[in-house]
């Protein structure tokens, strides 16, 4: 009878665990389609998403053969729509398996984000993420 206590308090504990795990791991994620036929990814390692807050991003491009583009140079402008902002450009760098790199929004409102993607031998190409809303901190 302990025991099955013991064991059913054990796997709430899990439960639990995983529970908070799950809220630590919240992304917020954006999708458009680029390279004819393929895709850009942009994934925020927080959600909602907010204000003065240093936010860890993780960008994927995939080709239109579903293959991932791992030699581009991204140049990324992040601004908003309603007004003019002082330049924001986020570094993000090439880190194994994504393109990575820290996002701080100085307003709360709508935002764009756009990412220039040069590669060698291929014309540049521009994709515009589009958020929605970026809450007070
Ligand atoms: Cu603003």
């Amino acid at each position: 009878m302990i025991n099955r206590v013991y064991k059913v308090m054990f796997f709430l504990t899990i439960f639990a665990f995983c529970g908070s795990v799950a809220v630590f791991a919240a992304e917020t994620k954006f999708e458009v389609p680029a390279f004819e036929n393929g895709k850009a990814q942009l994934i925020f390692a927080d959600a909602p998403l907010k204000t003065m807050t240093k936010t860890p991003f993780t960008i994927i491009l995939t080709d239109g053969a579903g293959d991932e583009i791992t030699d581009a140079t991204l140049q990324i402008s992040m601004d908003m729509p309603a007004m003019p902002m002082p330049p924001n450009n986020p570094a993000a760098g090439w880190d194994g398996d994504a393109y990575r790199g820290d996002a701080i929004f100085t307003m709360a409102g709508a935002w764009k984000i756009t990412v220039d993607i040069e590669r060698q031998g291929f014309a540049e190409n521009s994709v515009v993420f589009e958020i929605e809303q970026v809450m007070m901190k």
